[in-house]
């Protein structure tokens, strides 16, 4: 029998994670919907045949055809939905960031710890994605010898008018710090943030965009470009340098056109489109190792040590300056 899931939090996120798993995936079923807004949830439960519609968490929860949940709500409503999953003994993909701030995450992994197993997969999605795999697994072969430095560029055509200057740090380059973690295999050490000139075409008061120095504790280093008001297209570029060679991904040549004397190609406009394999991805591993009675990706200690570095870059983005990151010791349930 299916998976059934429970998807809480119907926005931009949760309305495509449901459209994937009705028509994109398998082994898996949308059994309920969550909405604090209860129309926004009727709309897209009307989409699915036998779809429950919920304005709280854990009544859909409580439900017997509900075997596991999905977290789509904004990031500070996460830690809510993670205790009440818990309560009810469900897995859960949980999408980033784990949290917005270090001290609630370290609630949830202590938490995971008193249940003694691992519950939660973190939507840090770009793990899946077929250019970053590849370039985890060439980094993984040694050829390219040690890596020194990685330089990410991360851009989005316009912000949501909810944007602050703090979430540039905690929502966007959150993905970044994951990155750096996961492809470098070493913790973030500190965190610095230099603040050009804003953008013009950044809101009124939006530092946009900025430059964030992630220090690792192997000693590479890690900068983000972090531009969310760019305007022209959505790009997530990075480049490792390594001892004996470079790779790089995020060019998006897939398709050259020639024609009328110049050359090109498009830009994805947003996340939906350009991370639309790896969020299949994503998700169908979930279904797939939660089927087993497994949990694999993205740990909750993974959220943690995110939310960890996000909240030194907001104190620097604040501060000024370089900010160390203070991580407690990193349980065993977490390898
Ligand atoms: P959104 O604002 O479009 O949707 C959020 C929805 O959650 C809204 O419908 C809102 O009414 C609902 N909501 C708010 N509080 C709730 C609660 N307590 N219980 C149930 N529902 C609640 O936001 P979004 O862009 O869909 O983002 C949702 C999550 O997905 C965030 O954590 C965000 O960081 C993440 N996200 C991830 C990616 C990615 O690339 N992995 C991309 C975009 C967003
Ligand atoms: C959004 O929440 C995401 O996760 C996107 O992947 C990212 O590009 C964007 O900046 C965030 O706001």
């Amino acid at each position: 029998t299916p998976l059934g899931v429970a998807v809480i939090g119907t926005g931009r996120m949760g309305a495509d994670h449901v459209r994937r798993i009705q028509e994109v995936i398998s082994g898996a079923r949308v059994t309920a919907v969550v909405d604090v807004d209860a129309e926004r949830a009727k709309t897209v439960a009307a989409r699915v045949d036998g779809c429950a519609v919920h304005t709280d968490a854990a009544a859909a929860m409580a439900s017997a055809d509900v075997d596991a949940v999905l977290v789509a709500s904004p990031g500070p409503a996460h830690e809510a939905a993670l205790m009440a999953a818990f309560a009810h003994d469900l897995p859960v993909l949980c999408e980033k960031p784990l949290t917005p701030d270090a001290a609630s995450a370290l609630r949830l992994v202590e938490a995971e710890q008193t249940l003694g197993r691992r519950r939660v997969q973190v939507g840090f999605m770009r793990r899946y994605d077929p250019e970053h795999t590849r370039l985890k697994a060439l980094l993984e072969t040694g050829q390219l010898g040690r890596p020194l430095m990685l330089h990410n560029r991360h851009r989005n055509v316009a912000s949501p008018a909810f944007f602050t200057s703090e979430m540039l740090i905690t929502d966007s380059v959150a993905h970044e710090v994951d990155v750096t973690r996961w492809l470098l295999g070493h913790e973030i050490t500190a965190v610095t943030v230099l603040r050009p000139a804003s953008s013009a075409g950044a809101p009124e008061g939006l530092a946009d965009p900025q430059f964030v120095v992630l220090e690792t504790a192997g000693g590479a280093l890690s900068d983000v470009e972090i531009f969310v008001n760019c305007g022209f297209g959505y790009q997530v570029q990075a480049e490792v340098v390594c001892e004996r060679g470079t790779a790089r991904v995020g060019d998006g040549h897939a398709l050259v056109t020639a024609m009328a004397g110049r050359w090109g190609g498009s830009i994805a406009q947003d996340w939906t489109e350009r991370f639309a394999d790896a969020y299949d991805r994503e998700i169908q591993s979930w279904v797939d190792a939660t089927r087993r009675g497994e949990v694999t990706g993205p740990s909750i200690w993974d959220g943690y040590a995110a939310a960890a570095v996000c909240e030194a870059g907001v104190r620097a983005l604040h501060e000024g300056g370089r900010v160390e990151v203070e991580l407690v010791e990193r349980p065993s349930l977490y390898g």
